[in-house]
């Protein structure tokens, strides 16, 4: 497994798994491939504090009717689009991935509309590529807009006829683009990463060996992930229907529901971000309810802290409750899981991301591109064992670059150090410093501009002080603000006193709220300096920013 590094060849490592061939299907058979021996009147899809579920079979009739009718108009590439976008970024997203249709639900379409308009729509023509995405049974399926009318609504959109289940799907699809998800890379605005149907296939499987074992009549999954995210999308919606078991949605974390979910349909296994283990840990909400169903709790798309996981546990245990925690890594350009901890090392190896999914190859490198000492940190470049198609731009020589720093253990876990890449992550939500730099940019009066991420202060201060330690370990790790550094357009001299500079700041963090969804906000505040360090190429010295944050 390992090569002489004195003579600076690769040391490879491979997982403990054995590796499995990964089927050339479209998803759509990846997904089904088991349903019949699910029972079609069981649930699939329930959704939380409310009567609207779907049963396995809604779930085939829709998808197939869908599908067929669909294919009759559109393509099947999907780009789905954060909700909580305001129309600079979903224009961007739109523009970037050519989507012409635009599926929405009837709560969100003020904002469609408004940013189609803004692409330069004329009123027909928006509603020519509306579709309004509601089931009957939902109480907010219309609203006054909607009732306005002369929408497309997604019951016109179906194909009720023939299901087409009897036409086989074309196994060439597999490597076709089923998902654009955005997400940042180690540099710049956000981009549509392609992921295929062989993308997804292998997650799936990958996912039935490294996660712990669910059961159909058993088990019970709920979840608060947004959908849009791949972390949502592959671990929530794609891998508990493909295991015939059912998945309680959440579609906000609203901690007390979330409890009265666990409580009420006896859910076994919880995926969750860190800062949601936070509120579990911290707030008197969970202690009122029944949370002994749990057997397992994900964490991941944010480090974890060993702490705040031990945290958990202890206060799991306190109610009566006993679950392994354990974590996932992984990112969108890897479709997406790389890493999984396993139930057995739950407590062990606690805040370590885990072993190699089944197929994943991986380095440990340092700035040279040259493999580090077994044990040494070191960036984590991975590779797929079979040819896999994602962002080419990546690649170098094969390998795929995280951009995250880890380190690897004798037993094959990795813990996840430090992040190389200028990607934030506020909570669990992606920020691309490009993006926010390019919005605060068109500011009239904003000259330059250097966006970094540094820590938060204001939720460590909210915490009981008995848990201080530990909040200093963890914060450091995942309570990240966004914070501009700005040049004023006049120049730095023209705002000569601190009390001038405050005040253009505090107009700056205003302004950009209502222009970037909330997790871009600029919540560690704007400083106003003489000039942005740059590079010889011109590129914005992030690192330098990051040492001016630590001196103030
Ligand atoms: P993206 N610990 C530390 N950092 C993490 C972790 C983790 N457990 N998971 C993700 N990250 C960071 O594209 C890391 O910096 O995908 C990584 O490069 O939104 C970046 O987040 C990628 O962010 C799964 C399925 C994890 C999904 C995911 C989340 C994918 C997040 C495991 O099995």
């Amino acid at each position: 497994e390992l090569s002489d590094i004195r003579t600076g060849a690769m040391i490879i490592y491979t997982p403990n798994y054995l590796p499995f061939p990964i089927p050339s299907t479209n998803l759509y058979t990846q997904l089904f491939r088991d349903h019949d021996k699910f029972d079609p009147a069981s649930p699939a899809f329930i959704k939380n504090a409310s009567r609207i579920s779907l049963t396995r079979k809604e779930v085939e009739d829709l998808t197939l009717s869908l599908a067929y009718g669909v294919r009759r108009v559109l393509g099947l590439c999907m780009t789905p689009a954060n909700t909580a976008y305001a129309p600079s970024g979903l224009a961007h997203q739109l523009k970037d991935s050519g989507a012409y249709y635009v599926f929405v639900h009837p709560t969100l379409l003020p904002v469609v509309v408004e940013t189609l308009a803004h692409l330069g729509a004329s009123p027909a023509e928006i509603k020519e590529r509306v579709v309004i995405m509601a089931l009957e049974r939902e109480a907010e399926a219309t609203t006054a807009e909607v009732d306005a009318g002369g929408w497309i609504q997604l019951e016109d959109l179906l194909n009720k006829g023939s299901l087409g289940r009897e036409e086989p799907f074309d196994s060439a699809q597999a490597e076709e683009t089923v998902t654009l998800c955005y997400s940042s890379g180690t540099t710049g605005l956000s981009k549509g990463v392609m992921t295929t149907h062989r993308n997804f296939n292998s997650q799936i499987l990958a996912t039935c060996i490294s996660f712990p074992p669910v059961h159909a009549k058993r088990d019970a999954v709920i979840g608060v992930l947004p959908f849009y995210h791949i972390y949502g999308l592959a671990m929530l919606v794609l891998f508990p229907f493909s295991v015939g078991v059912p998945l309680v949605i959440c579609p906000r974390f609203d901690l007390a529901l979330f409890c009265s979910g666990i409580q009420k349909y006896k859910i076994t296994a919880a995926l969750v971000v860190p800062p949601m283990m936070l509120a579990l840990i911290n707030s008197p909400a969970p202690l009122t309810y029944d949370l002994s169903s749990l057997r397992i709790i994900m964490s991941g798309g944010a480090p974890l802290a060993k702490a705040l996981g031990i945290n958990l546990d202890k206060r799991l245990q306190s109610m009566g409750a006993k679950a392994d925690i354990i974590q996932g890594y992984g990112l969108t350009k890897t479709s997406p899981g790389v890493t999984m901890l396993r139930a057995e090392q739950a407590m062990s190896k606690m805040g370590s991301v885990g072993e190699l999914a089944p197929n994943m190859v991986a380095r440990l490198v340092d700035d040279d591109g040259v493999d580090v000492k077994p044990g040494q940190p070191g960036e984590l470049w991975r590779v797929l064992e079979q040819p896999y198609g994602d962002g080419e731009r990546h690649h170098t020589h094969g390998w795929f670059e995280t951009g995250d720093i880890a380190e690897r253990d004798d037993d094959g876990c990795f813990m996840i150090v430090d992040r190389k890449k200028e990607l934030i992550k506020y909570k669990a939500f992606q920020v691309p410093p490009a993006d926010l730099e390019a919005v605060l940019l068109m500011h009239p009066e904003v000259g330059d501009v250097g966006v970094i991420g540094i820590e938060s202060e204001d939720r460590t201060t909210e915490l009981p002080r008995s848990q201080k330690g530990y909040v200093e370990a963890y914060s450091r790790m995942f309570l990240r603000v966004c914070n501009a550094y700005i040049v004023p357009k006049s120049g730095y001299a023209s705002l000569p006193t601190q009390k001038e500079r405050e005040k253009f700041a505090l107009e700056i963090q205003k302004w950009i709220e209502g222009k970037v969804a909330r997790h871009k906000y600029l919540r560690g505040g704007v400083v106003v300096i003489e000039a942005i360090p740059k590079s010889a190429a011109g590129t914005t010295l992030r690192r330098q920013l990051r040492d001016l944050a630590k001196e103030e």
